[in-house]
């Protein structure tokens, strides 16, 4: 019995010597320490030795036990320190090495214009507010008085998704939109910038642009406050020697109407390619809110009068950054983009 003791302790002390991963080291552990362990036969043996023989066999059955248990948890911790340190090892991170670069984009020439229009106007206390791209028939023409059968109207030259929604043409519907908010409860003096649509997509149109609109409603607003308004503008955002020029115009939602020209900012109005030896470059849609639009949109036409103007912001930006061809601002190509 005691050399039957003395081999499993042998044995088992040189299989842990061995022993260099966790799963082997339970196995061990099962076959040396388990319900089924030799040694466990080895006590369930003990009826067929003499009887004063017993402590003798049991205690140092217990004695190898207890060691055997000792050496597996010491040869565990063991283990779990060379895991350890071979995971830190894997893990390391060298701190000193460079960095991956990332690449950084630049600002896109038509939000540049947009930032700029929009600081300009808010130093002069107007807002910036803005609507959604999918709007209703009322707030897109019937409140900004185009009357049924207007050729802006038409399934032909609007992205209509209903017969009552369309992709707003103009960003008009977001003054229709904060006049019947506001209704004479205060002045309004805004602008929106943002999408538009309309159905036509050639070489000098494209289906989906950019516009901003700007709008002032008070007592006493006139013709002076459009004009000098106007002229801040084309100074600040055109060119500091910037002159206007306003041609009569129609639009449905003013009265009277002007299309605004500034001077040639190439050739300063002596005549170039780029103002088709006219000196004058058109920028600008501009008039007095037609007292229709006023009354429509809950202001008093014998109280209250106002301006308004729009203009598209490709075109801006195509004469600031001397961009020959609008269709460049949609290729997203980078080569062109990290330019600006
Ligand atoms: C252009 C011309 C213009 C307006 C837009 C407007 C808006 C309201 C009332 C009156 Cl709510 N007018 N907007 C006025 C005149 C011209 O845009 O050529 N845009 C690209």
């Amino acid at each position: 019995m005691k050399e039957k003791i003395a081999k499993i302790e042998k044995e088992a002390k040189e299989a842990l010597e061995k022993i260099v991963d966790k799963q082997t080291l339970n196995e061990l552990k099962i076959k040396y320490l388990g319900k089924k362990s030799e040694l466990t036969n080895v006590l369930k043996d003990m009826a067929n030795i003499a009887k004063e023989e017993r402590p003798k066999i049991g205690s140092l059955a217990n004695k190898v036990r207890n060691e055997l248990e000792e050496k597996i948890k010491e040869k565990e911790q063991e283990l779990e320190k060379i895991e350890l340190a071979r995971k830190i090892e894997k893990e390391k991170i060298d701190v000193t090495l460079p960095g991956t670069k990332v690449k950084k984009g630049t600002k896109h020439p038509v939000n540049s214009v947009i930032e700029e229009i929009e600081d300009l106007f808010v130093s002069m206390g107007y807002t910036v507010e803005s609507g959604p791209e999918l709007e209703t028939d009322r707030f897109c023409f019937e409140l900004l008085n185009l009357p049924q059968g207007h050729p802006a109207r038409d399934m032909q030259d609007s992205f209509y998704i209903t017969d009552e929604y369309l992709l707003r043409t103009q960003t008009s519907a977001v003054q229709a939109r904060t006049m019947l908010a506001n209704k004479e409860k205060s002045p309004i003096r805004m602008i929106c910038p943002g999408k538009t649509y309309r159905r036509e997509d050639d070489a000098t149109h494209s289906h989906q642009f950019t516009q901003a609109e700007g709008l002032v409603i008070d007592k006493n607003i006139s013709f002076a406050d459009l004009k000098g308004t106007l002229e801040i503008f084309a100074k600040e955002i055109i060119g500091k020697n910037s002159k206007l020029r306003f041609r009569p115009s129609y639009f449905p939602f003013t009265e009277p109407s002007y299309e605004v020209d500034v001077s040639c900012f190439k050739c300063g109005g002596k005549g170039c390619n780029l103002c088709k030896k006219t000196g004058w470059i058109e920028v600008l849609g501009a008039g007095m809110v037609h007292p229709n639009v006023l009354t429509m949109c809950g202001y008093d036409p014998e109280k209250y009068s106002g301006f308004a103007f729009g203009l598209g912001l490709e075109r801006i930006a195509m004469f600031k950054y001397n961009i020959p061809d609008m269709r460049y601002l949609y290729a997203n190509d980078v080569r062109f983009l990290s330019q600006f």
